[in-house]
């Protein structure tokens, strides 16, 4: 693995873990930041032993509060463009699941990068938000779009217009979190459930997760096409084999990823 500054990176058997690590700033999402997670996440994604990401913040304050406004304060509408934007846009075509482990604050392009993951798992003291308004702007990295897509109109509103933060356990009964779990268990309760889909069969997974994503992406017929085709090429995987051989002969599945 690269030598990152801002971020830390480890597997836990077959789960990549990354880390922002800028724990006194809150995890401020600088421009490197973002660049060195997606190389981070596409070289996980290349990795044939990998099967679940996980992407945390260091310390038990933030996943992380957002852009870093100290960066962003100067730049122009160019800059901005030519800057950071390219690496939401990376992350976004990682194709293993991802899950977001989030303690603390997980505000502005913190909540959106927890919502750019496949599954999130959250402390009890973990608080959502898109501030964005109270400085002058709005969420430029799907804040609008994906709150409202699980939201719902009225919340993401009151959200997106307030500036408010809404907690783990609101969030969890909106459907936004999957589970809310004890002050600082966020961590290992992401990673049981990495295990989880770490056993499964990737190539299964893999083109589940993008049958479920072009729910949001996609109408309704359109979706329905790629989830058809993509159940109909998984006939084609030796894993579909075994998965099935293995259920009639009542013994566990050994899946091997082709
Ligand atoms: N950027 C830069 N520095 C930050 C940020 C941030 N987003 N958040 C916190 N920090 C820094 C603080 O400046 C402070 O540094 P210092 O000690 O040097 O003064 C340190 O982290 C600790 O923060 P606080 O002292 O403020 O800690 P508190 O516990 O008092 O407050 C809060 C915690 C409430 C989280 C507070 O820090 C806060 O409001 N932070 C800003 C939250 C925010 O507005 N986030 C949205 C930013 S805009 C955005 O995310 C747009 C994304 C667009 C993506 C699209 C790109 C193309």
């Amino acid at each position: 693995m690269s030598d990152y500054q801002y971020i830390l990176v480890e597997r836990n058997e077959r789960i990549g873990i990354a880390t922002l690590n800028r724990p006194k700033e809150l995890n401020a999402l600088r421009t490197q930041l973002l660049g060195e997670l997606a190389a981070a996440l596409e070289e996980f994604d290349r990795d044939e032993e990998i099967r679940c990401i996980i992407i945390t913040g260091a310390g038990d304050k933030a996943f992380a509060a957002g852009a870093d406004i100290k960066e962003m304060a100067d730049k122009s509408p160019v800059q901005m463009m030519m800057g950071g934007f390219e690496q939401w846009l990376r992350i976004k075509r990682i194709r293993k699941p991802m899950i977001a482990a989030v303690g603390g604050y997980a505000l502005g392009g913190g909540c959106e990068l927890a919502m750019q993951c496949d599954m999130i798992v959250a402390s009890e003291n973990a608080r959502f938000g898109q501030p964005e308004i109270l400085l002058g702007v709005i969420p430029g990295a799907g804040g609008t779009q994906r709150l409202a897509r699980t939201l719902g109109k009225y919340r993401t509103m009151e959200m997106v217009l307030t500036g408010a933060q809404v907690s783990a356990q609101e969030m969890a009964a909106h459907g936004l979190v999957n589970r809310v779990v004890p002050k600082g268990e966020h961590l290992n309760e992401a990673i049981k459930l990495a295990q989880e889909v770490a056993e499964r069969p990737p190539l299964a997974v893999r083109l589940a997760k993008e049958a479920v994503l072009a729910a949001f992406e996609t109408p309704l017929e359109q979706g329905l096409e790629i989830e058809r085709k993509n159940f109909f090429l998984l006939f084609s995987s030796e894993d579909m084999r075994e998965g099935m051989q293995a259920f009639i002969e009542k013994r566990k599945a050994e899946f091997q990823g082709r």
